[in-house]
């Protein structure tokens, strides 16, 4: 975990700050994160970042519409140079918080206020949650860690306190398969994976929301939010089903892929991995020139590193049991190639 004193110091980055702009990674730990965060100081704007692997150049244009202060980056391994660059010509600094392996140069990292929990990798929300801890924020807190497959040493108290939401006896991976809370971490999911008027109505109404049940109940605040997570619901168990339905079962490595207009590869990786933990779980979301992949599995980050490594324009990183890759179409074929070889 990082020190206390870095924990102080990002403190004073936000206090320091009266307006600062918050670009998250686009999932519940990123999205989490940042609202603790920002309800602590009470001010702040957030944007979900959709490019892969970096947070690019485009996200400018955000820098130049909000006009901020202080920049802070929350849960994103990368950052491009142009990035940095052009929030560098502003005079603005960046403060990045992170828990991921990187790959952008030392010499651009130094660039900006660097925070990253490695080796013990705590999601960013753990890490937003310990600048502040503020008891009302704790629902958000569990959420964010339990998205990252992550049990927080709060989370026995908060269960106790809820114990209809989940048992702080299971294992985060369990929570997020199999309780009210794992649902709701879906609810954040796939409320990102909206328009984006629908996800700035969203972060409003979490920058106000007291509790577990201001998510939960279906309001007028909440509804589109549980319409789209019905919608997105549907679609996932339909794949999920799909996924196990064709399977090779002798076969260590489930590869699945599927097409659409959403891209959720990630979830359906979680779950498939959560029903078959003896497997390496590949899961591929087909577009027209790249593909998304996520991968569950012992060892999935040096798998990863392997399958891409002759594969010209192939990215890819994360967790030791959790990553992603993003695969130029005509390699595809290649690269599930790779993942046999590596497996076998
Ligand atoms: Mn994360």
């Amino acid at each position: 975990m990082i020190l206390l004193e870095e924990l102080q110091k990002i403190r004073d980055h936000l206090e320091a700050s009266q307006n600062p702009l918050f670009f998250f990674d686009n999932d519940a730990d990123g999205l989490c994160a940042f609202l603790i965060l920002q309800r602590a100081i009470g001010r702040g704007r957030g944007v979900a970042i959709k490019s892969f692997p970096d947070l690019k150049e485009q996200y400018l244009k955000k820098v130049e519409e909000f006009n901020p202060d202080a920049i802070f980056i929350i849960d994103k391994p990368e950052v491009s140079k142009e990035f940095v660059e052009g929030v560098e010509e502003r005079g603005i600094p960046i403060i990045w918080i992170d828990h991921h392996e990187t790959k952008t140069p030392k010499e651009l990292i130094e660039r900006t206020y660097y925070f990253n929990s490695l080796p013990s990798a705590e999601p960013t929300t753990y890490i937003a949650q310990k600048i502040f801890n503020r008891q009302e924020d704790m629902w958000l807190a569990v959420m964010g860690c339990i998205g990252d497959a992550y049990l927080p040493d709060f989370a026995e108290k908060f269960s106790e306190q809820n114990p209809e939401l989940f048992n702080y006896k299971f294992s985060a991976f369990d929570t997020l398969h199999s309780s009210e809370i794992g649902k709701m971490v879906r609810m954040l999911n796939f409320g990102l994976m909206d328009s984006i008027t629908n996800v700035v109505n969203l972060i409003k109404y979490l920058s106000k929301a007291k509790n577990a049940y201001d998510l939960l109940e279906e309001n007028k605040y909440t509804q589109q939010l549980h319409k789209r997570y019905s919608q997105l619901n549907e679609f996932y168990n339909k794949q999920v089903n799909k996924a196990e339905a064709n399977f090779d079962s002798e076969s260590p490595v489930l590869f699945f892929s599927y097409s659409g207009n959403t891209s959720m590869s990630s979830e359906i990786a979680n779950k498939l991995y959560y029903n078959h933990k003896d497997k390496l779980i590949v899961v591929a979301f087909k577009r027209p020139e790249k593909i998304n992949i996520s991968i569950r599995g012992e060892n999935a980050l040096q798998i990863t590193h392997k399958a891409i490594q002759d594969i010209e324009g192939a990215t890819g990183g994360g967790h030791e049991n959790a990553t992603g890759a993003m695969v130029p179409v005509d390699d595809f074929e290649k690269f599930k190639e790779n993942i046999k070889q590596i497996i076998s």
